[in-house]
């Protein structure tokens, strides 16, 4: 039987980047699986400092965003990873499986800690508790981005190694990998989009205004040459506006750059906003009708938490076993 598993840090509102690099897949894959497991990984995001009042509410905010973008709590189990507390029990049990060089050239922590890798273990650590993820559900399909890509193969080598010490336990997890380019920031098109990003105006969320979308594709960083092309290397912003464009328009590359032939990128721009401002106003809708009902969301992901705790015993018990805890 195929089994998914996927995260999602609550650390805000999900934005362009995270719909059509993750969001829109994962929809997809509900219904072509066995089973379908979502994760608002809370244990993830403390990696770095967080305010409490603003993950308490940053949680609910991507559960509202999941649903709203058609994750459907029947479906799938879409549950908050602290809730299930044998991710960070199965966390601990690889962690002693693995080295610690293994982890150091990984991309999470060369990238958010500082520049003397002044980071916290959590940090150095974000990977065994991603494999952890990821095998307490025996999953054996993960969709992710090509970033991901090498923590998720530390997830297969943990995996290989558990198995040949304690015998046959873990599948070994095969990525899903996402065919859409990253969305990159709209203030620096070399950059990816992200929600973290303090520039204001970088990040496209999938509850802006019309306003604020229109502004912010307004002021998108391009170039100096007024057409619409797609060269991603030597025009990195155009480039990213067709991507988007494309992505939001379910067209291809091509056909949009045809289409936007003779057009100034001050018009493209323009363009290009309303057709975001189309894909994204009955998901913003949803949402706010969904933040609006915190009862309701509790309750789903309490659901869920319970739903994957099932599954999780289950085999946090073999591990145990295995390991000659019990
Ligand atoms: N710019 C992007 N383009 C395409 N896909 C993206 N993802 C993130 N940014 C882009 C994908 O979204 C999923 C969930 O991401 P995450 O919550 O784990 O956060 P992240 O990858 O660290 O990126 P963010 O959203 O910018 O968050 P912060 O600022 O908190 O680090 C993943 O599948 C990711 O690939």
């Amino acid at each position: 039987e195929e089994r998914v598993f996927s995260g999602i840090q609550p650390t805000g509102i999900p934005h362009l980047g995270n719909y059509l690099g993750a969001l829109e897949s994962w929809v997809r894959l509900q219904g072509q699986h066995g089973s379908v497991l979502y994760s608002i990984v809370d244990l993830h995001s403390i990696t770095v400092p967080q305010d409490p009042a603003r993950l308490r509410t940053s949680v609910l905010d991507v559960a509202a965003s999941l649903i709203a973008c058609g994750i459907d709590p029947e479906r799938s189990i879409l549950f908050q990873q602290s809730q299930v507390s044998e991710h960070t029990e199965l966390c601990w049990v690889l962690g002693c499986l693995t080295s610690i060089p293994r982890l150091r050239h990984l991309p999470q922590w060369k990238t958010k800690s500082n520049r003397k890798n002044e980071g916290s273990v959590g940090l150095f650590a974000y990977p065994i508790l991603q494999a952890a993820d990821i095998l307490l559900y025996k999953s054996t399909h993960v969709p992710v981005g090509e970033d991901q890509i090498q923590h998720l193969e530390l997830a297969q080598d943990t995996a290989r190694i558990f198995n040949q010490k304690y015998g046959d336990c873990f599948p070994i997890p095969q990525p899903l990998l996402s065919v859409t380019r990253k969305v990159k920031s709209l203030r620096d098109p070399t950059s990816k989009m992200s929600k973290s990003d303090p520039r204001k105006l970088a990040t496209v969320n999938i509850t802006d205004t019309p306003d604020d979308i229109r502004l912010k594709f307004r002021k998108a960083v391009t170039d100096f040459t007024s057409e619409v092309t797609f060269d991603p290397e030597n025009r990195p912003g155009v480039s990213n506006l067709v991507a988007i464009h494309a992505a939001v328009t379910g067209q291809t590359v091509e056909e949009v750059v045809h289409q936007s032939e003779g057009l100034e990128t001050a018009q493209y721009k323009h363009v290009v906003a309303e057709a975001v401002i189309q894909k994204f106003s009955p998901i913003r809708a949803e949402v706010q009708r969904l933040r609006a009902d915190a009862g309701y969301l509790e309750k789903v992901l309490s659901r869920g938490a319970e739903k994957a705790k099932e599954r999780a015993s289950v085999v946090y018990q073999e591990v145990r076993r295995r390991i000659g805890f019990s």
